[in-house]
């Protein structure tokens, strides 16, 4: 009973959300660097606004980021002392391929990751990578419009083989798209895809998850042919989807509102679509366009575990009045009057922690990881620089709690948790500094200011 023996505690961070250094080591220009903070970032992300390059009225907060590029050393010294046992970061494309089309990776980017990999080796933490966490090159973004192009599938193939060759002796646990679900709600974000006025959104977005499904399946044969030890997972932006009333019109919704991202891990661990998702697809004239071997393909490389993020529960209604007030969040929720919330609104919903759970293992039957869980808080450091975050800690005491019973009480199989923002870090959604997550603070301002002076908080 409890835990496995060998569980992977640790924390989680992001490329484009803490490295930096977005020029240096032959980095090429990726989507995430022309992000900027502020009233434009969301129809940037969301795909409705066109930025392909920076200008200067907007700050773009991944240039710098915490500067992870140049510190990471202290900072994996850190995570040390806290006792992690696994450290998930992404890797850079426009790192190890500057625009996605040299024939040869970069040396420079190669091996900084491989430094960083034997830092965590050195103190025995082991790494866990996402392949692509928001990240696409610029250059393919403007040349072939992104994961819209069939192109994309062989260029993230061949950037993969380039990883797995280099680390196959230092990493083991892959994730191959950070919530791939997101290309539904940020398809910017979630796969470089900017929409141009009067084209059909939803055909593009499935025709480019489309691409990403294959080019996940086709990487984790690859993964295994280059060491069968790998062990490849899929990654959804998780949080079961609860009925409003007990209507059952409202839980019919909540199912479909499920269906929208299960149908991503239906199809990396399950190997096919799924009867709902053909029969929707065909209702809404969304025509996919596939190779001979796709079926193939997707059938026979399913993934090996389930990882996801879980920050909230969600709640919908069949009433398209009431579900009104929904619009504009990234994952459309209802209040939940039974539910407090976080200062950006996110609901704060431990149990629902142990409901997704069980929801994904019934419905997989694969070990699960949560790589992602937190609390984006403001943190007022005391007038010695201390931060006494008792809210964060109850949030994570909390959810672990739920974990603990969904495996000691429901028998799911978990291989680990790491929780978001370890370190304090760029938000996604936001852009700014001051949505914290971490358990050491990064002395930096949403306007780019500050020291950048790490400091550990209340343990
Ligand atoms: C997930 C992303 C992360 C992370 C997290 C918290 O969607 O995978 O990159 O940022 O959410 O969100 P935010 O940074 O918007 O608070």
């Amino acid at each position: 009973m409890g835990l496995r023996k060998d569980f992977l505690w640790g924390g989680a961070t992001a490329a484009n959300q803490c490295e930096g250094g977005y020029k240096e080591g032959g980095r090429g220009l990726a989507n995430v660097d022309v992000a900027p903070h502020g009233k434009d970032r969301f129809p940037v992300l969301a795909g409705k606004m066109k930025m392909f390059e920076c200008d200067d009225e907007h700050y773009y907060p991944a240039h710098e980021a915490i500067d992870m590029y140049h510190n990471y050393k202290e900072d994996i010294k850190l995570f040390a002392e806290m006792g992690f046992k696994c450290y998930r970061l992404s890797i850079a494309w426009t790192r190890i391929f500057p625009t996605g089309e040299e024939t040869t990776p970069n040396e420079e980017g190669l091996k900084f990751y491989e430094d960083l990999f034997n830092e965590c080796l050195k103190y025995g933490i082991e790494p866990l990578v996402t392949i692509c966490h928001f990240d696409v090159p610029m250059h393919l973004v403007e040349k072939y419009g992104a994961w819209r192009d069939r192109k994309l599938v062989d260029l993230y193939v061949k950037y993969c083989e380039a990883i797995f060759n280099r680390y196959k002796d230092k990493v083991k646990y892959w994730l191959t798209f950070n919530e791939i679900n997101m290309i539904l709600h940020l398809p910017f974000i979630g796969a470089g895809l900017y929409i141009e006025e009067g084209e059909n959104e939803e055909q593009i977005k499935y025709q480019a998850a489309h691409h990403q499904l294959v080019a996940s399946a086709l990487v984790t044969e690859l993964a295994r042919e280059i060491n069968p030890d790998f062990k490849i997972g899929c990654m959804l932006a998780a949080g079961n989807t609860y009925a409003n009333t007990c209507h059952p019109e409202d839980v019919f919704k909540s199912m479909e509102k499920d269906r929208e991202n299960y149908f991503f891990i239906d199809i990396q661990s399950r190997g096919e679509y799924p009867a709902y998702a053909i029969k929707e697809l065909e209702r809404k004239g969304i025509n996919i366009v596939m190779e001979e071997d796709d079926k193939k393909i997707l059938k026979e490389n399913t993934v090996d575990f389930i990882s996801f993020s879980y920050y909230s529960s969600r709640l919908t209604s069949a009433d398209p009045e009431v579900n009104a007030q929904t619009e504009g969040n990234v994952f459309a929720t209802l209040r939940n009057p039974h539910l407090k919330a976080s200062e950006w609104g996110w609901q704060i919903d431990p149990l629902g922690l142990r409901i997704t759970m069980n929801s994904l293992y019934d419905r997989y039957q694969k070990p699960l990881f949560i790589v992602e869980n937190g609390l984006g808080a403001v943190d007022t450091p005391d007038e010695n620089g201390n931060v006494y975050d008792d809210y964060r800690i109850d949030y994570l005491r909390e959810h672990i709690k739920t974990m603990i019973d969904a495996v000691e009480l429901d028998g799911v199989d978990l291989l680990g948790y790491t929780s978001w923002g370890c370190i304090d870090l760029v938000s996604a959604s936001t852009g700014e500094m001051k949505k914290r997550y971490g358990f050491i603070y990064v002395d930096k301002d949403n306007d780019g200011s500050g020291t950048l002076k790490r400091s550990k908080r209340k343990f």
